[in-house]
């Protein structure tokens, strides 16, 4: 079966730069084989977090969620592979710190519900809406990655 390479959005948040695991977990990604194609560090504004946790603009944590993630930057990445989407779902963990599997970022580094350490898209459909809210077209970067060969099988690069 072939599977299309994918684009998801990550959010290094700000808990993650101040506890000073921003490499560690940028490591793990690269480590995994999944392509960085996009990078920066930002204070995310108010206003394009209220649009990105629109979902939950209804909860009574809103407000102190919003709150957390302006307070200092955060590093985003766009990082690119097949199904990178679950993929990256799969290294972040369950929501909740406390619940998620060692061997997870959150299961490693958090004991929160919020204070989570990454975000990371949860579709297909809303990673390509995330990379747009963050990201202009000129910052994401094309290139061979020279391990490529060595991450994916001959009929998997198709
Ligand atoms: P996700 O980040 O695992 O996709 P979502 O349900 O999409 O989880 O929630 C977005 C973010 O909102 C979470 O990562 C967390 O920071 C915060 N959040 C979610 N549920 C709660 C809650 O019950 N209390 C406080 N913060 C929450
Ligand atoms: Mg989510």
């Amino acid at each position: 079966m072939q599977v299309q390479m994918e684009r998801t959005l990550v959010i290094i948040k700000p808990d993650a730069l101040n506890r000073s695991i921003v490499g560690e977990i940028i490591s793990r990604f690269e480590k995994k084989g999944l392509k960085i194609v996009a990078m920066k560090m930002q204070r995310l504004q108010e206003e394009k977090l209220r649009e990105h946790y629109g979902k939950h603009k209804d909860k009574d944590f809103f407000n102190d969620l919003i709150k957390y993630m302006s307070s200092i930057p955060s590093v985003l990445l766009v990082l690119e592979g097949k199904e990178a989407v679950d993929v990256v779902r799969k290294m972040t963990g369950n929501t909740v710190g406390r619940k998620a599997e060692p061997g997870t970022i959150r299961g490693d580094f958090s004991m929160s519900v919020q204070v989570n350490i990454v975000h990371a898209s949860d579709s297909a459909e809303e990673a390509k809406r995330e990379v747009r809210r963050f990201f202009s077209e000129e910052e994401i970067q094309h290139y061979s990655k020279l391990d490529f060969d060595w991450v994916y099988s001959s009929d998997e690069k198709k």
